[in-house]
């Protein structure tokens, strides 16, 4: 699935079975406006076709790489060692172990290859992250990124109202 635009973000996962989750970084992708493309690519299952990724998306535009896996999490990593592009690395959570053996397999990253991992499930954050990392440089996203935490301010202001009638 692809923006028309040349994606920005890289939203990459292990499995089909991890996108339940990484559909919230899809989903504040699609709301900021920010070009993007979605690939299942597995460490395990298609190791040359994670290889090929790490290695050609920077050159085809991409600024920022979301990788989302679960279990044995090995994708971020192994995608942050043939890159140079930032990489957000989510911990999905399976029915076994909740998602602490993904958290693990992601965060402990030797020196020299960092990835900037999330909470476990904590996709809708991998994708602001990287809205972020693109508003650095981009007025327009850093807008947006100003607005949405206006936003958030303002909500809690109204529930904080609501408590008091
Ligand atoms: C990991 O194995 C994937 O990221 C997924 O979280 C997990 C299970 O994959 P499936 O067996 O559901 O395809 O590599």
């Amino acid at each position: 699935m692809a923006e028309t635009s040349a994606p920005l973000v890289g939203v990459i996962m292990g499995s089909d079975s991890d996108y339940s989750v990484m559909a919230d970084a899809v989903q504040v992708l699609r709301e900021f406006g920010i070009a993007h493309e979605v690939e299942v690519v597995s460490a395990h299952r298609t190791p040359e076709k994670m290889v090929q990724y790490a290695r050609e998306a920077a050159g085809r535009g991409v600024r920022v790489i979301v990788a989302g896996a679960g279990g044995a999490a090995h994708l971020p990593g192994m995608v942050a060692s043939m890159t140079t592009l930032p990489v957000i690395g989510v911990p999905v959570p399976l029915a076994k172990l909740d998602g602490l053996d993904s958290l693990l397999s992601i965060v402990q990253m030797p020196g020299g290859i960092p990835v900037a991992t999330v909470s476990i499930g904590g996709a809708k954050n991998a994708g602001l992250l990287a809205a972020r990392i693109l508003g650095a440089a981009d007025p327009a996203v850093a807008q947006r990124l100003a607005e949405y935490a206006e936003g958030l301010t303002a909500a809690v202001g109204e529930k904080n109202a609501a408590l008091q009638a």
